[in-house]
């Protein structure tokens, strides 16, 4: 991704995912926006963004952070929101056995005693492979990679979501479920 690109893909994340009023718009409950609504918000706060460039920071997203309405004509975060009143309407979905979470060792004193908590989030984010723990963890420093026996907990009642961009979400993994050797 272009450094330009990148700044926009931030720009949109913050604006989708947490901070909609920085620019006076406002998501439905299910977190869109029309698109029409969105690019005039932002071409008047100082990102220039016209309808194609949006379309191109949407398809080249590195992890897909965003989607367009069926019809094309709202967009929305597929996750990671901290605004509280979004529901991404996600059905419920069965996880694999193991799911991973990547932090770091300066939380894990608060981990060991409470689990993996939501924090500013709506969710615990989890994913299918290590790899991508690793990197979520990188973000912090070095990264700790925990194990979560997901199976385990579907079986013991706790539900899941896979959001539309490949992200695992639950809302509270007790530490009984974690491995972290
Ligand atoms: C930690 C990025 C203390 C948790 C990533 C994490 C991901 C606790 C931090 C997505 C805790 C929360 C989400 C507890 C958890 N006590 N700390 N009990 N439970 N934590 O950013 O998972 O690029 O909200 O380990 O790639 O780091 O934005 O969650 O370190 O997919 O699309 O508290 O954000 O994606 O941090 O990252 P976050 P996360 P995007």
């Amino acid at each position: 991704m272009s450094k330009s690109l990148k700044a926009q893909s931030k720009f949109l994340s913050l604006v989708l995912r947490h901070n909609p009023e920085k620019i006076g718009i406002t998501l439905d409950k299910n977190g869109w926006v029309k698109v029409v609504d969105l690019l005039n918000a932002a071409n008047s706060h100082g990102q220039h963004i016209n309808q194609s460039r949006l379309i191109e920071i949407v398809e080249t997203n590195d992890k897909k952070r965003f989607s367009f309405s069926d019809d094309g004509l709202r967009i929305r975060a597929n996750q990671g929101h901290s605004i509280k009143h979004i529901d991404l309407g996600l059905e419920s979905s069965s996880p694999p056995d193991v799911l991973y979470h990547g932090t770091v060792d300066r939380f894990m004193v608060e981990i060991r005693e409470d689990g993996l908590k939501k924090m500013s989030r709506q969710h615990v984010h989890l994913s299918a492979d290590e790899k991508t723990a690793i990197k979520v963890g990188q973000r912090r420093g070095k990264p700790i990679v925990l194990s979560v026996d997901a199976k385990k907990m579907a079986d013991a009642g706790y539900v899941f979501y896979l959001s539309e961009n490949g992200v695992w979400l639950t809302d509270h993994v007790p530490w009984a479920f974690i491995r972290d050797e």
